[in-house]
């Protein structure tokens, strides 16, 4: 007798007594960890606020992406990491993790102009950024291409069993591209590990993430490949990291792989060429006034007594780190032309 739809619905049995990540917890920073994420952050911020300036005076070629807004993700995932041993892997609003993994802002800021001193020696762009020396792999300009080549990273991560784990971010619209769901099920049958970072800015280019995605709850994405997920307030940084925690302790106890969806909000357009016509100023202010990640620590530090006389030193400290980054590539030459050639393939194979 055929099976009727009720119960050919059941599912396996062993689904509902799967084990779960715990709820997790915000990190209990002390005030020099807070500072620290503070001057993370704005650092970004002000680095992001200095590519718009540059872009404007015709100073970046090509397309470029700002992180502004987004910068609790980025601080709050990677202070968790072990720079060199974890592996790191994104789209092409790439800036910000670079900086939040410590990487020179004047490298960055001469790979925006296409300086010979760039990290990709002037020949990546904004999109196109590298370190392996960090095991930061890009920097990728095809939507969704990062997460396979995540998946590939930490199997290499299980191959040479080097106790690495890769964090591999990609966007509320990236989330919707097969491949993303090919690399979910090989993770999850080989137990590899990876940190799937979801950053849900609300939008991809024009499009709102509730306009475009059939499921909008992010984190739900993994369930028919068994991985869990786990939803986070991206503004809050201290929220982030204490998300990272829970999900390296799952990955690194050879779990296999987990879905961070981190809430956030993009402030810019989606490139410097957006004019930013599918939202309303009003919406982005009212972001920017309740919830902006770096204001929100801003307070924290008051709360615990840092005064705003102490945190002027630093602020002026990060302008003039991001001043000097803006000097170094603008006057940085540019790639020799005989360089043209190198380091692109031109021959067959
Ligand atoms: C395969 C592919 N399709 C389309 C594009 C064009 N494109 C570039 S960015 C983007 C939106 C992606 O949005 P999201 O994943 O939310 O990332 P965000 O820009 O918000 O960080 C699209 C459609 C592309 N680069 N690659
Ligand atoms: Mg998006």
């Amino acid at each position: 007798m055929a099976k009727s739809p009720a119960r050919a619905a059941q599912s396996d049995p062993q689904i509902p007594n799967r084990e779960r990540p715990a709820e997790p917890q915000r990190y209990e920073a002390s005030k020099e960890e807070l500072l620290d994420f503070y001057k993370q952050m704005l650092l970004i911020r002000r680095f992001e606020e200095k590519a718009g300036q540059l872009y404007g005076l015709g100073l970046i070629g090509g397309f470029c992406h700002l992180y502004i807004g987004q910068e609790a993700v980025a601080v709050g995932l990677q202070s968790a990491l072990e720079v060199g041993k974890d592996s790191v892997i994104t789209g092409y609003r790439d800036h910000g993790h670079m900086l939040a993994y410590g990487i020179d802002p004047k490298v960055i800021m001469a790979e925006l102009t296409g300086r010979a001193a760039g990290i990709s020696k002037g020949k990546g762009g904004s999109m196109h950024m590298f370190s392996t020396e960090h095991k930061f792999y890009g920097g990728h300009g095809i939507v969704g291409a990062q997460v396979s080549l995540g998946a590939g990273l930490a199997f290499k991560h299980k191959y040479a069993d080097d106790g690495g784990v890769c964090m591999a971010y990609f966007g509320d619209g990236a989330a919707n591209q097969g491949q993303v769901y090919e690399a979910f099920n090989m993770a999850e049958l080989w137990k590899l590990p990876i940190i799937f970072v979801i950053e849900n800015n609300q939008y991809a280019m024009g499009t709102s993430v509730n306009r475009a995605s059939s499921e909008d709850q992010l984190y739900k994405r993994g369930e028919s490949f068994r991985i869990p997920g786990i939803q986070v307030d991206g503004m809050d940084v201290l929220a982030c990291r204490g998300a990272a925690e829970e999900a390296l302790a799952w990955v690194r106890g050879g779990k296999g792989p987990i879905i961070l969806e981190m809430k956030t909000y993009r402030y810019r357009g989606h490139s410097m060429s957006d004019p930013a016509k599918y939202r309303s100023r009003d919406e982005v202010q009212a972001v920017r006034d309740k919830s902006d990640p770096i204001e929100a620590v801003k307070r924290e530090l008051e709360a615990l007594g840092v005064t705003e006389a102490e945190l002027k030193p630093l602020e002026q400290e990060i302008r003039k780190v991001v001043g000097e980054a803006a000097d170094f590539a603008e006057n940085a030459p540019e790639p020799e032309t005989g360089e043209l050639y190198t380091e692109v393939l031109v021959e067959t194979y």
